[in-house]
């Protein structure tokens, strides 16, 4: 299988994060992206390619304008403040406040986000942009004939919405690569969401549309970030009605459990009959993650990607999450591998 990577990914590395009331270093750091292109070297999975360029467009048809001149343009507006910190939101317009954008940089900050999870430093626009590329650049070899991509994108984009960053992500690198498959003529688009958390961003951009197929296997919310979305009932609203499947499961749900979800969101794509299949493979699903409350091993993740590839359908791999570094590695690519025997 093809890997794409950027060594933009270095450019960003947000300095901490504040989690149980203490300031840590923060879990999304480059060494995970290390250690995953270690590991498909290692492990010989196929050649690794650097990202094209397809510009600004792409990124359009899911984010809007005004977010993404805002987020390019927020660390210079804070460098010209005279800080040097990481950049991050602490006020958001929740209920009872108004949904309006400020002048102000940190007014705009809060209206552009989730959470406080997601810092921006000097280099987070150019590695999240990248990495957006790294997805489109997969995609493109996949238009090409490749049956199917390893898109291994840092910073993840799963959480980030049309217009929120939020849970480590920026970009929406799947949503940008499955929107780039319709625009190059497929159908209907499946996208099947293996990472811990549920992929809020990813749900909310295709939530009222047919063509676009959302599963998740998650995290239940009510005990889970991002905890205000990602429950059974919903469904999709409008012409995307009956085309968004959340499967929330509960604390220390291990293989057997998990695995009866994805039967599930198997099936349920088999029945959508998707042109491609986009993964978004988050691996903190891991027994040992520190952020997370799963039980899957390692051997696990090369039955997730027998399960997938016995789909039969061209698949795209988008890397998400995965916090426990040192078998971040082993565990994506034992997916990919795993789809590769099948
Ligand atoms: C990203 B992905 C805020 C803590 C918030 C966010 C978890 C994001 C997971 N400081 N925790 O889905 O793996
Ligand atoms: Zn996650």
């Amino acid at each position: 299988m093809l890997t794409i990577y950027s060594d933009d990914h270095h450019l960003h590395h947000g300095r901490c994060e504040l989690i149980d009331g203490e300031l840590k270093p923060c879990f999304e750091m480059p060494s995970r992206a290390d250690h995953v292109l270690q590991q498909v070297r290692e492990r010989r999975l196929g050649e690794v390619r650097g990202p094209e360029d397809f510009g600004r467009a792409p990124i359009e048809r899911i984010h809007t304008p005004d977010y993404l001149r805002f987020f390019e343009g927020a660390w210079a507006r804070w460098a010209q403040l005279g800080k040097g910190g990481d950049l991050l939101p602490f006020t958001w317009p929740a209920r009872t406040l108004r949904g309006v954008l400020p002048d102000s940089l940190h007014g705009q900050l809060g209206y552009y986000s989730f959470d406080g999870g997601a810092p921006i430093t000097a280099g987070t626009w150019q590695a999240a942009y990248s990495a957006a590329q790294v997805a489109l650049s997969a995609q493109r070899c996949m238009a090409e004939g490749a049956y199917s991509a390893f898109a291994l994108c840092r910073p993840p984009g799963h959480h980030a919405a049309a217009d929120l960053m939020g849970g480590y992500c920026y970009l929406n690198n799947a949503a940008i690569a499955a929107q780039a498959f319709l625009d190059q003529g497929a159908a209907r688009v499946a996208i099947l969401d293996v990472d811990y958390h549920h992929g809020n961003g990813t749900q909310s951009i295709f939530y009222d549309r047919a063509e676009v197929l959302f599963t998740s296997i998650h995290g239940d919310p009510r005990f889970e970030f991002p905890f205000f979305l990602g429950y059974a009932d919903e469904q999709g609203e409008g012409a995307g009605a009956g085309y968004n499947l959340n499967l929330p499961l509960p604390a220390g749900s291990a293989w057997d459990v998990w695995s009866a979800a994805l039967e599930q969101a198997c099936q349920r794509i088999a029945a959508y009959a998707p042109d491609v299949l986009v993964v978004s493979l988050g691996v903190d699903t891991f027994k040992e993650d520190p952020i997370s409350q799963f039980k899957l091993d390692s051997p696990d993740y090369l039955r997730m990607g027998e399960r997938i590839a016995r789909l039969g359908k061209p698949t795209l791999f988008v890397m998400e999450g995965g916090y426990a570094v040192a078998e971040i590695g082993i565990n994506a690519v034992n997916v990919l591998e795993g789809f590769e025997g099948a």
